[in-house]
């Protein structure tokens, strides 16, 4: 019965999810879920990319509490909205369907979508978006891709992050690409500063290439 309910509502979800990336899709938006842990980077990520991508730019940001995220986004000038969810630990298609109606994103727009700060009900979700891309921060710990592989293996990126302190909390580098190969072969893995922004003009050139390449599909 439980898992019936289940499948119920991932069904009815994942139909949203589709008709609203394909509305998306018909005004020349691309869609890009941003996944991680709290604090990993992700708000800091979306900064980085507003200032390389040339294109208009809209933001949703999705967090339990709080506009923290959508001030400091809109006080760089970019385009961004907030969803509270009031304790839900994942984004749905819904909420992103009900802030859609809100907001004005312009036609040929990037749409960044930052989801909740959690490795594990975010990736279980699809919400409109054409890709996922995961970030995840040295502070966290090499063991993450073994620990939470769905997240990694249902990106088509990973942002890794902090690695300019990586010595002082003895992150191995090494030791995570071997976990991320393992549960997600072939992961393209861009390092962040995400204090700095080095690294983001080849995560800017991927997603514009990404952005071509479902063009073209
Ligand atoms: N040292 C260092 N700090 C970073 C780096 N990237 C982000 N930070 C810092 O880490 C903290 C959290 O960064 P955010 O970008 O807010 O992280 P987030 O994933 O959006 O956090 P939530 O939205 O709260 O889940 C901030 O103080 C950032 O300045 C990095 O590469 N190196
Ligand atoms: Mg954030």
């Amino acid at each position: 019965m439980q898992v019936s309910l289940k499948r119920a509502i991932y069904e009815e979800n994942d139909r949203l999810a589709a008709a609203i990336n394909a509305g998306l899709r018909r005004r020349g938006i691309y869609t890009v879920n941003i996944l991680g842990s709290p604090g990993a980077g992700k708000t800091s990520l979306v900064s980085r990319l507003a200032e390389r991508l040339s294109r208009p730019l809209s933001v949703i940001e999705g967090d339990v509490a709080s506009d923290i995220d959508t001030r400091t986004l809109r006080a760089l000038g970019v385009d961004a909205w907030q969803i509270e969810t009031g304790g839900d630990c994942h984004l749905n298609a819904p909420m992103i369907e009900a802030m859609l109606g809100k907001m004005k994103v312009e036609d040929a727009a990037w749409l960044f979508i930052e989801n909740i700060g959690n490795l594990i009900c975010p990736a279980e979700f699809v919400i409109g978006e054409d890709l996922k891309i995961v970030v995840s921060s040295a502070a966290e710990g090499h063991d993450k891709p073994w620990k939470y592989p769905i997240i990694f293996a249902r990106s088509a990126a990973c942002i890794l992050t902090k690695l300019d302190i990586a010595e002082a909390i003895g992150f191995d580098e090494a030791a995570f690409r071997k976990g991320l190969e393992t549960v997600a072969p072939g992961l393209p893995v861009f390092p962040l500063n995400g204090k700095t922004g080095e690294g983001a003009d080849h995560i800017a050139s991927w997603l514009i290439a990404a952005r071509k390449a479902a063009a073209g599909t």
